[in-house]
């Protein structure tokens, strides 16, 4: 696997730089420097990540013990997509997802007993109990969402980027969708009102490998997705979604090429979902040795850890005070989750559209 996300990047440097000298303007970037972090900001990944996976680790034990009904997605493995964008963009960017969102909403700052209350439908969730996993809001934060038809949040990401260019500030719009999402045809018309009007709009592409049990080699014509976008002009890039500094350097560029005004910018983050597509899935599709290669060779988590003890950032102990700070903000989400009550029944017909 090593060997292959190696030649694939390799490969994607050259469609990517192809891609963007098509689009006329979008620099080479990247190279060993770019990948190095501060102390803070290897704490920092490694802090935001850490409460993305056990906040997803107590959900999964949770829906286990019935205490959350109906879908739930888990982001496990993914996590250094979303921490590494987020540390790339500012105060005012949109941000917008699928169904498998939860992560999404940690990294945007969204309180996590609010999350974990809504995935158990208690009146202190973020949508009053009543939306559940797929169907959380912040006006505040600016997160759109939580969607649970593939790619219909596309189109609603290139709105969002249409709002931003109308207003006249220089925020983007932060779209992600999967690589099954990918295939839609909405996509494609999104594409071409992004680049038509110049919309700062960032679609990121978590390539997880798989759409529910369907391998992306089953489904996909063209894999590359950092070249989904040429026919549009749009220049993309692939990147290591499991290295947080990959991700946030690969951002970094898409963020100045949106702010600059030129337009939309893709970028094909390469990641491995651990769990099963939801929690009904059993997972017959991939054999457990795949999964656990990943985990053991690429973790987005562990890869950090070993840095920070590495380069002498944090010792064991300190990581491990870390670690218990997570446990303790998940810990507490939990508890509020499981004893919050449920909305009143005069709510039942209350934010909903008839
Ligand atoms: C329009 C539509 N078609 C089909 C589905 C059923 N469905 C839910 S998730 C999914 C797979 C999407 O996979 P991908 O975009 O790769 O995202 P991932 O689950 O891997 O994060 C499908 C087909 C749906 N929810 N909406
Ligand atoms: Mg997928």
């Amino acid at each position: 696997m090593a060997a292959s996300r190696t030649t694939a990047r390799t490969a994607a440097a050259k469609g990517g730089a192809k891609a963007a000298a098509k689009a006329g303007k979008a620099q080479a970037h990247g190279g060993a420097n770019a990948l190095q972090f501060s102390r803070e900001q290897e704490l920092a990944a490694y802090q935001s990540m850490l409460l993305i996976r056990r906040f997803e680790e107590k959900s999964g034990q949770m829906y286990g013990m019935g205490l959350i009904g109906g879908f739930c997605h888990l982001y496990i493995g993914q996590e250094a997509v979303v921490v590494g964008v987020q540390m790339a963009s500012k105060e005012g960017d949109a941000v917008i997802t699928g169904y498998r969102d939860h992560g999404h909403m940690l990294a945007c700052g969204m309180d996590p007993k609010g999350v974990m209350a809504e995935l158990t439908g208690r009146r202190g969730g973020l949508s009053k109990g009543k939306g559940g996993s797929m169907h959380m809001f912040s006006k505040e934060k600016r997160f759109y969402g939580g969607h649970g038809i593939v790619g219909a949040q596309v189109s609603l990401g290139a709105g969002l980027g249409f709002a931003n260019k109308y207003r006249g500030n220089d925020n983007v719009s932060l779209t992600y969708f999967g690589d099954g999402a990918a295939n839609q045809g909405q996509v494609y018309e999104s594409f071409n009102m992004a680049q038509l009007w110049k919309l700062p709009v960032i679609f990121i592409i978590e390539n997880n490998r798989y759409a529910m049990g369907t391998a992306v080699s089953r489904a996909s014509a063209q894999q590359d997705f950092s070249k989904r976008g040429l026919s549009f002009n749009i220049p993309g890039e692939q990147v290591d979604g499991m290295d947080v500094r990959a991700v946030k350097a690969a951002a970094d560029h898409a963020v100045k090429w949106c702010r600059d005004g030129n337009g939309p910018y893709i970028l094909e983050m390469q990641t491995y979902r651990y769990r099963g597509h939801s929690m009904s899935d059993p997972a017959k599709y991939r054999s457990k040795e795949e999964v656990q290669r990943v985990r053991d060779e690429h973790d987005p988590i562990e890869q950090v850890r070993t840095r920070l003890l590495k380069a002498k950032f944090a010792t064991e102990d300190d990581l491990k005070k870390i670690d218990a700070g997570v446990r303790a903000i998940v810990a507490e989400a939990a508890e509020f989750a499981t004893h919050d009550p449920e909305p009143d029944p005069s709510e039942l017909w209350t934010d909903v559209l008839v």
